[in-house]
C-alpha cells in the first residue's frame, strides 16, 4: 500500500476510471440479459427451466425448495452459529424497528383532513448470491427490514448448486421469516421475480446483491418493478490523526479488502508516523490471511494511504470519495461527525470497527457503494413502504378555493378539471 502525501486529486480520478471501466463490461452483458429477461417473460418457467440448465448445470424437477430441507439445515449447522445469528437479528431488529414510520392525519380549518398512510409492499424478491459470495448475514439484513415493515410475502432466491443450497444460508432465512425460497439464479431469476412465472410468484421488489447479470438484469426490470441501490465493490476509508492505532486501521482496511479485488480500502491521515506503521502493518497483517490473495490485489489497485494537512482536508477528501464505510479514528469521533457529509454507515472510535456493524450491532450493511453515498442511503425499514396521500374537504373548504384551481386548471387548457370543481356550487339544471 503505497503511502502518498497530499495526491486526493489523483486517488479520486483513479478510483473514477475503475468505475468507469466497469460500465465497459456492463455494455456487452447488457444484451445478453436483455435478452434472457424477455425470454423469460414470454416463456415463463420453460425458459427458466433452459437458462438453469444451460448456466447452472442444474435440471430441476420443482424450483421450491421444500420446508422440509430448511427444518434439516436448520439441524444441521452448529448451536453456535444459530445463536450468533439469533444474537445478530436481535440487535438489527431493535435497530430497523426506530426507523417504522407512521403516517399523519390532520384535522385543519374548515374541516380540511389532510394525511399520509403508510402501507408495506406486498411482495419482496430477495436474491441471494451463491459461490462464495453468499452471505447469511446478507439474508438478515434485506429479510428483516422487509418483516418490520409487514412485508407478508418475502421470496427468496438463490443459485441451484449440484451439491444444494448451502445449508446456512438456508438456517439464515428460516431465521430471518423467509417465506418461500426457490433455486433459481442470474438474470433469469431476477426476471422471473419481476414479471411471475407458473411456479415463481411476481413481485413488488426486488433486492439483494447479486453478479454483473444480476444487477444489470436488476436494472432492465426496474419501473415494472422496483430494485434496491445497485451494488458496486466494496470500500472502506479510514480517517485518523495521531491517535490512530495502525494495528486496528490495518485490520479494518484489510476487512474490506478481503471481500473482493475491486474493494478499496484508503487510509487519510493526518500523522506521517502513522501512515508509514499502518503501511507495514497491512504488509505482516496481510501474510497470514487465508483469503490474502484478494486483499493483496485489492489493496495494491485500490489501497491507499493519503498524509494530509488538516483533519479539515481529511474530512474534505473523505466526502468527496463519499465512501461506504467511513471509520473515524480521531481524538473527538462524536465532534467530528459534524464535518461528515457523504457515508453510507459511520464508525466511531477504536472499538466500532466494520466487521462489527457487517455483522452484529444493528445499523444495515446494505450500503451505498461507488460514491453514491452522495445520494443513496443504507437499506432500511423504508425500503419496504410506499405512501399514500390522503384528502377531505367539506364543501365550504372547496368553496373558499375554487377561484384559485379554476384559474390553474384553465391555464393548463384543462376545462374538465374546471368543470369538477365548479359543478359542486352551480344548481342542477
Ligand atoms: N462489508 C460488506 C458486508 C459483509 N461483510 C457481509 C461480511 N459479510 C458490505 O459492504
Ligand atoms: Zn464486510
Amino acid at each position: 500500500m503505497k503511502v502518498l502525501y497530499g495526491k486526493q486529486d489523483e486517488i479520486i480520478a483513479g478510483m473514477e476510471t475503475l468505475r468507469e471501466e466497469a460500465k465497459q463490461f456492463e455494455k456487452e452483458a447488457t444484451h445478453v440479459v436483455e435478452r434472457i429477461v424477455t425470454d423469460v417473460k414470454a416463456r415463463g418457467d420453460e425458459a427458466l427451466r433452459f437458462y438453469t440448465e444451460t448456466f447452472d448445470k442444474v435440471t430441476l424437477e420443482s424450483f421450491r425448495i421444500p420446508a422440509v430441507q430448511l427444518e434439516e439445515a436448520l439441524a444441521s449447522v452448529e448451536v453456535s452459529f444459530i445463536e450468533a445469528l439469533e444474537g445478530a437479528k436481535r440487535n438489527i431488529v431493535s435497530y430497523h424497528e426506530k426507523q417504522k414510520r407512521y403516517g399523519f392525519l390532520e384535522a385543519e380549518q374548515d374541516g380540511i383532513i389532510r394525511g399520509q398512510l403508510i402501507r408495506p409492499l406486498d411482495t419482496v424478491g430477495v436474491y441471494v448470491p451463491g459461490g462464495t459470495a453468499a452471505y447469511p448475514s446478507s439474508v438478515l439484513m434485506n429479510v428483516l427490514p422487509a418483516k418490520i415493515a409487514g412485508v407478508k410475502r418475502i421470496v427468496m432466491v438463490t443459485p441451484p448448486h449440484p451439491s444444494g443450497v448451502n445449508p446456512y444460508i438456508l438456517a439464515a432465512a428460516k431465521i430471518a421469516g423467509v417465506d418461500e425460497i426457490y433455486s433459481i439464479g442470474g438474470a433469469q431469476a431476477v426476471a422471473a421475480l419481476a414479471y411471475g412465472t407458473e411456479s415463481i410468484p411476481r413481485v413488488d421488489k426486488i433486492v439483494g446483491p447479486g453478479n454483473l447479470y444480476v444487477a444489470l438484469a436488476k436494472r432492465a426490470v426496474f419501473g415494472d418493478v422496483n430494485i434496491d441501490m445497485i451494488a458496486g465493490p466494496s470500500d472502506i476509508l479510514v480517517i485518523a490523526d495521531e491517535t490512530g492505532d495502525a494495528r486496528y486501521i490495518a485490520a479494518d482496511l484489510l476487512s474490506q479488502a478481503e471481500h473482493d479485488v475491486n474493494s478499496a480500502a484508503i487510509l487519510v491521515t493526518t500523522d506521517q508516523t502513522l501512515a508509514e506503521a499502518v503501511q507495514r502493518e497491512v504488509k505482516i497483517q496481510l501474510q497470514q490471511l487465508p483469503r490474502k490473495e484478494i486483499a493483496q490485489a485489492s489493496v495494491a489497485r485500490n489501497g491507499a494511504i493519503i498524509v494530509v494537512d488538516s483533519l479539515e482536508e481529511a474530512f474534505e477528501t473523505a466526502n468527496r470519495i463519499a465512501p461506504e464505510h467511513l471509520e473515524l479514528h480521531v481524538k473527538e469521533p462524536m465532534m467530528a461527525l459534524s464535518q461528515v457529509k457523504h457515508a453510507g454507515s459511520i464508525f466511531l472510535g477504536p472499538y466500532a470497527p466494520e466487521p462489527l456493524g457487517d455483522y452484529y450491532a444493528g445499523p444495515n450493511h446494505v450500503l451505498p457503494t461507488s460514491g453514491t453515498a452522495r445520494f443513496f442511503s443504507a437499506l432500511s425499514v423504508d425500503d419496504f413502504i410506499k405512501k399514500s396521500s390522503i384528502l377531505s374537504y367539506t364543501r365550504e373548504a372547496l368553496y373558499k378555493v375554487r377561484d384559485h384551481i379554476t384559474i390553474l386548471a384553465e391555464k393548463e387548457g384543462l376545462h374538465a378539471h374546471a368543470k369538477s370543481i365548479n359543478i359542486r356550487f352551480e344548481e342542477e339544471k
